[in-house]
């Protein structure tokens, strides 16, 4: 018996890295009845080149299927597409839901001016994430911060198509990673409806090569629990004079007198009130 996490899932062959070795194995017939799909990234015990059991997760994501992800590598270019905000914060929603570090990227900033790129970079900022801005063929530190910071975790990317996840990927992993072009053609033939992920060591954790997540759906989250999930309004609750606050009406709420200090962005703010009038409230 050995403990291991699931490093890819490919034609029901569960390969497990356990200690320093690689292990092809099966399942035991108990998840199928037991309705258990194993995901990359879960933790399992193996036996006999068998999956006996997978360990409680931390967290999951369904599109596509990964398990107990503790980076997310949030990314949207200064320019070419242009920074779709709203989209971006309901990524950290998510990645504040799940208990995910959210870890802000901007890419193409040599597509940008300097303003620009520091106006969004303000923005996060704002929020505590860490923020990092890249270029093409620009030497930066994404590689010191995960070295310093991935501290045997899972990383994961997501964002918007065309911001740079693919050209991201390719750099953290290096050639190991499936080739971008392998992975549209099988698409566009439609044999593979979803990609099979792999997690590849580096930085002393691991980093997995989807090409992001395709879908955040706020739905799971009560609108009374949005204020959780942005940091700048998380820090500042409880000195509001109504209780249940919404932050958004109400008079005499710091939320708001932060707000207007500029103690954070306003597009963050938007969304915060975009997304909690989208759903519905808790009963
Ligand atoms: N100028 C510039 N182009 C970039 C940068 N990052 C990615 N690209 C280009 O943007 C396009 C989309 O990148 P890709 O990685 O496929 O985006 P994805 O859809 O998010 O995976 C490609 O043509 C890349 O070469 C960057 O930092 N600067
Ligand atoms: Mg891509
Ligand atoms: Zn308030």
């Amino acid at each position: 018996m050995a403990e291991g996490i699931i490093i890819k899932i490919n034609s029901g062959i569960y390969t497990v890295k356990s200690g320093i070795e690689i292990i092809n194995c099966s399942l035991r017939g108990k998840f199928r009845i037991d309705g258990i799909t194993p995901y990359v990234g879960d933790r399992c015990v193996v036996s006999n080149d068998v999956i006996t059991d997978i360990l409680p997760r931390k967290n999951y994501m369904i599109r596509p299927r990964l398990a107990n992800i503790d980076m997310l590598l949030v990314v949207f270019s200064a320019s070419n597409p242009k920074p779709q905000l709203d989209i971006i914060d309901k990524i950290t929603v998510m990645a504040e839901l799940k208990n995910i570090t959210p870890v802000i990227v901007i890419t193409k900033s040599d597509l940008s001016d300097e303003k620009t790129v520091g106006f969004y970079k303000n923005i996060y900022d704002l929020t505590g994430y860490k923020v990092i801005v890249t270029a093409l063929d620009e030497k930066n530190d994404i590689d010191f911060f995960l070295e310093k910071e991935l501290r045997g975790g899972l990383a994961a990317v997501a964002g918007c198509s065309g911001v740079g996840k693919s050209t991201l990927l390719n750099r953290l992993l290096g050639n190991c990673t499936l080739k971008t072009g392998e992975i549209s053609a099988k698409n566009k033939r439609g044999r593979h409806t979803t990609t099979c992920i792999q997690l590849f060591e580096r930085y002393g954790g691991f980093i997995a090569d989807t090409p992001g997540f395709a879908s955040f759906e706020v739905g799971e989250i009560k609108q009374n629990e949005v204020e959780n999930y942005f940091p700048e309004i998380r820090g500042r609750l409880g000195k509001c004079r109504f209780k249940g606050c919404s932050h958004i009406n109400e008079p005499d709420c710091p939320v708001k007198d932060a707000l207007i200090k500029g103690e954070f962005a306003k597009s963050r703010y938007d969304n915060y009130v975009k997304i909690y009038n989208d759903l519905k409230p808790a009963y």
